[in-house]
């Protein structure tokens, strides 16, 4: 929903750009004179042009600057038979788009998390806690309060696949909580969301083992 708010405000900040060169004209004293009648006809309506081309104005810019595509890729080992590629594609400042595949999973939902560091020195254990910068207790994708590497359940098929699309605002491949060289690690278990009622559960969804990780890492924009 944002996303496309987004881009409809983007869109009409295009669409009101060309209000801004008004007065150009191969001649300038023509131009002159077309604003100085102008001016003179409708004073207010110029008035609302030169505002409204003031607050526009600044916003292309700002696009130019900022219009980039940002991608990122994470391949999925562990110790187990489980494995896995998770690609993430970021527009601006938009919500990141995150798709997931990984094979070798029992049928069922298994949590998904960020975690917070990209350090697999002793497996998955050494990528540490939920990717957590607002200092808040576990939860559901959807819940205000929640980890930002909470990213809830992926859902094996029968054959063990598991192939999902997840777009969330809370992990950037930029900024200060961007996520390029944390991890993403899938769980033995289901999350519990924070809804189980234990401590545990407020910390960790009470998902079990890691079965597989991978550090986020930079990949070509093509
Ligand atoms: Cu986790
Ligand atoms: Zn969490």
């Amino acid at each position: 929903m944002e996303a496309i708010l987004g881009a409809i405000a983007a869109h009409s900040v295009l669409a009101a750009a060309p209000l801004y060169p008004l007065p150009t004209s191969p001649h300038p004293s023509s131009a002159r004179l077309f604003l100085s009648s102008l001016l003179a006809e409708h004073p207010l309506r110029l008035s609302l042009l030169r505002s409204s081309a003031a607050v526009a104005a600044p916003k292309p810019l700002a696009l130019a600057a900022d219009g980039v595509s940002k991608k990122a890729v994470a391949v999925l080992k562990g110790i187990s038979d489980v494995q896995g590629v998770v690609s993430l594609i970021q527009e601006n400042d938009g919500p990141t788009t995150v798709k997931i595949r990984v094979t070798g999973l029992t049928p069922g939902p298994h949590g998904f998390h960020l975690h917070e560091f990209g350090d697999t020195t002793n497996g998955c254990i050494s990528t540490g806690a939920h990717f957590n910068p607002n200092k808040m207790v576990h939860g559901a994708p959807e819940d205000d309060v929640r980890h930002a590497g909470d990213l809830g359940n992926i859902f094996a098929n029968s054959s063990g696949v598991a192939e999902v699309t997840i777009v969330d605002k809370q992990i950037p491949l930029s900024g200060p909580n961007g996520v390029i060289g944390r991890s993403f690690v899938v769980h033995e278990l289901e999350d519990d969301l924070g809804k189980g009622g234990t401590e545990l559960s407020l910390s960790t969804g009470n998902a079990g083992g890691r079965l597989a990780c991978g550090v986020v890492g930079l990949t070509s924009v093509q």
